[in-house]
Parts: structure tokens; sequence; C-alpha cells
């Protein structure tokens, strides 16, 4: 175990498709076995306006609409996740972001994803993402 000066926070996202096919608690499993905790942990459907501000560098790309139309689908899992190196070590857990050709299997992604944008789950890329992300998602927090 490390200290906790050494914690690390994560945003994450378990997106509609993971939960409409039952795999939150596959991938909560996956976050715990890693020694990873939750700190907060929570089920919801966002609106059009948190889905654009959360997804804001990507606004103008080709996906950008059809990704905000899925986002905003159905409920999706948010969490803040923490530990050591939490940022990186969820985005390890997650895989890459196509399924088939980045992400490599024993990945969430790698094992049960198909399509890029269906691709399960949401990590922080950085601590300045991680800290917008958790402040938009979590705003009492
Ligand atoms: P995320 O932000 O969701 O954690 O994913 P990421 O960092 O691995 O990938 P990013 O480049 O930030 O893309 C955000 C999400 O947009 C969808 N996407 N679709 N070509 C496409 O159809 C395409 N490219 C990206 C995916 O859902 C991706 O995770
Ligand atoms: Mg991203």
């Amino acid at each position: 175990m490390s200290a906790d000066s050494q914690a690390e926070r994560t945003l994450v996202l378990i997106k509609p498709d993971g939960v409409q096919r039952g795999l939150v608690g596959e991938i909560l499993r996956r976050i715990e076995r890693k020694g990873l905790r939750l700190a907060r942990l929570e089920l919801r459907t966002v609106d059009d306006a948190t889905a654009r501000a959360h997804y804001a560098e990507h606004e103008g790309k080709g996906f950008f609409p059809s990704l905000l139309e899925f986002i905003t689908s159905g409920p999706l899992v948010a969490a803040v996740v923490e530990g050591d190196r939490a940022i990186p070590a969820f985005r390890q857990l997650a895989g890459g972001t196509d399924p088939v050709d980045k992400a490599t299997p024993g990945s969430i992604r790698g094992d049960f994803g198909l399509i890029t944008q269906f691709n399960l789950v949401h990590g922080s890329d950085s601590p300045e993402s991680a800290a917008r992300e958790i402040a938009l998602w979590f705003p009492e927090s």
C-alpha cells in the first residue's frame, strides 16, 4: 500500500455501452483488483451540455456529434478513482482508444470492445484533465 500523500485521483466513466451490456460489475472488479479505490460512484444520465464540456477538446472533429449522442444516450457510471498513479494505472486497465488496433487483450477495451466509439470506458489522460473533469462531474468534491 502506498502512502496517502502519493494518492492520485482520476475521473472514470463507464460509458452507456458498458452499462447497457451489463459490464459495470466486471469493470469495477478490475479497478478494485488493481488496487485502486472508489472515492465516488454514481449512475447518472447526462445532458448535452455536460457531455460537450467533458469532451470539449474534441469539438469540431468529425466524430464529435455522434460522440455526444452516444454519451447522452442512456445511463452511465461516473466515478472518482484514487490510488498511487491512478491516472496512468486506469489508462493501462482501459487499453488504447481503438479496441482492436490499439487496446491489447487483457485490457477492458481489448477484451470487450470492437468499435472505437463504443469503447466502454473513459479515464482522465493527465493531472490537468483529471482536475478539470472531477470538478465538472463532482463539483461538490
Ligand atoms: P476517452 O477520452 O473517452 O477516455 O478516450 P480516449 O482518451 O482513449 O480517446 P479520445 O481520443 O479522447 O476520444 C474520445 C472518445 O471519442 C470516441 N471516438 N470515436 N474515430 C472515431 O469514431 C472516434 N474517435 C474517438 C471514443 O469513444 C473515444 O474514447
Ligand atoms: Mg480522451
